[in-house]
């Protein structure tokens, strides 16, 4: 069975928990933090980031996009990614933006006031944290508004990796007690709330609150 290094709190470890359990496969979680030195794991993941990944003795590796693409070859039957050309590259897009742009702030946000103090020492910066909520977070709200218009699901209007990687930053929202405003952004408001109330995402959120004590 594969193995996952890294904590669920994590949003890409999260992705990739709640990659495999959309898809119905099972796996190993080895909890792993950060950084850590575990030879096996630094193998899979020589920079030191979770999630990494080991499919067997020979093969690991790391990075929650590549891992969540790995499994979408070898398990076909729930597909995540669009077959048509044009939605593929959406969702890539997608899946990328929220790796850097979106992270950068809701994964800011989200260590300033959950991650940061539950385990990292960390003092709240209120400053950052105010132009976070009340300018950084908004901005990309209202991107994602913008892309998501009257759908259901970002592309193609059917779940994809695109919607799994807002996802798991919806849920980060969630642990920080952000609430996106319903009057200016609808749609991602309803998408934020339909996919935290998703039985799976329930799971994952209860285990994750374990952790992190709220
Ligand atoms: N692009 C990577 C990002 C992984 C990542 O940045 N993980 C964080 C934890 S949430 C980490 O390991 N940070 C430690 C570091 O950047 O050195 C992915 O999608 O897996």
């Amino acid at each position: 069975m594969a193995i996952i290094y890294g904590v669920p709190p994590s949003p890409y470890v999260r992705k990739v928990m709640l990659a495999h359990a959309f898809k119905g496969v099972s796996y190993d979680l080895e909890p792993t933090m950060p950084g850590s030195e575990d030879p096996i794991f630094r193998a899979a993941s020589p920079l030191g980031k979770i999630p990494a990944y080991r499919v067997n003795e020979n093969s690991g590796f790391s990075d929650s996009s590549v891992i969540v693409a790995y499994l979408e070859r070898t398990e076909t039957q729930t597909p995540l990614y669009p077959t048509n050309a044009e939605d593929y590259g959406q969702a890539l897009w997608l899946e990328k933006y929220c790796d850097t742009k979106l992270a950068d702030v809701i994964s800011g946000l989200y260590f300033q006031l959950v991650v940061g103090p539950a385990f990292f020492e960390h003092t709240t910066e209120e400053e950052r944290v105010a132009d976070l909520v009340s300018n950084l977070i908004p901005e990309q709200l209202a991107y994602l508004e913008s892309t998501l218009a009257n759908n259901t699901y970002f592309v193609g209007n059917e779940f994809s990796v695109a919607d799994l990687s807002i996802g798991v930053h919806m849920m980060s929202l969630k642990h920080a007690k952000f609430e996106i405003d319903a009057e200016k952004y609808p749609a991602v408001a309803k998408f934020a709330a339909d996919f935290c109330e998703h039985p799976m995402v329930v799971t994952q959120l209860a285990q994750e609150s374990a952790m992190i004590g709220n």
